[in-house]
């Protein structure tokens, strides 16, 4: 049995796929594109509504999971946070939120500071509603380097490395990441429901 992944995020759909061996598929593949209103205050919440929203379009055969994720800086008070994919404005691409975080380390005259990624997966299923988290701490520095992974990646330095996410093997990312660490611990509710679907 398939699993449906809520997201629109290429990046993610990529991520899963590897860590779940091919095993996930696109809800876009099921009900074509489109945009899901996120305006939860939390990751939490966020993961709820999109995976909801997706359920509710299936229905009950259904299980179905989604990510809400994003990177937090301790110096900008905790954002961008639950606002990552919107940090540079409404549609932004990942390369404007990336260099707007780069500005804003800039803007404080320093070339690094401790930055943490956190990865909210909520699990929906006609046996019950789970969400699960993980979480990657490690520095971001005022350049971004390599094109590995996606989004804030080339600016992020994993604690115990001296390269980026977007130097290192996806490997590395794959091993320590917010989403596999999250992931790590859905797995056991995925396979709980799928046996008694
Ligand atoms: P969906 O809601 O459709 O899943 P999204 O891109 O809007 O896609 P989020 O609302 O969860 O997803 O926003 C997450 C943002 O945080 C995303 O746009 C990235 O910029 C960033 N992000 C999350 N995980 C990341 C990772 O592993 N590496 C780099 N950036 C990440």
């Amino acid at each position: 049995m398939k699993l449906v992944l809520a997201t629109g995020n290429r990046g993610k759909l990529r991520e899963f796929k590897q860590m779940c061996k091919d095993e996930v598929v696109a809800f876009s593949d099921l009900l074509g594109e489109f945009e899901i209103v996120e305006d939860g205050d939390s990751f939490s919440e966020n993961a709820l509504i999109k995976a909801r929203t997706i359920y509710e379009k299936l229905g009950d055969k259904y299980l179905v999971i989604s990510d809400d994720s994003g990177i937090s800086l301790p110096i900008l008070n905790n954002a961008p946070g639950i606002y990552s994919a919107r940090y540079a404005g409404d549609g932004a691409s990942d390369k404007d939120n990336l260099y707007k975080l780069i500005d804003a380390i800039k803007e404080k005259g320093i070339n690094s500071t401790p930055a943490y990624y956190t990865a909210s997966i909520a699990i929906v299923s006609k046996y019950g509603e789970y969400v699960v988290h993980g979480w990657m701490h490690g520095d971001v520095i005022d350049e971004a380097r390599g094109d590995k992974g996606f989004g804030y990646d080339p600016m992020f330095i994993p604690s115990g490395f001296d390269n980026t996410l977007g130097e290192l093997d996806d490997d590395v990312k794959r091993a320590i990441s917010h989403r596999s660490k999250a992931l790590d611990l859905a797995k056991p509710i995925i396979e709980m429901l799928k046996s008694k679907q």
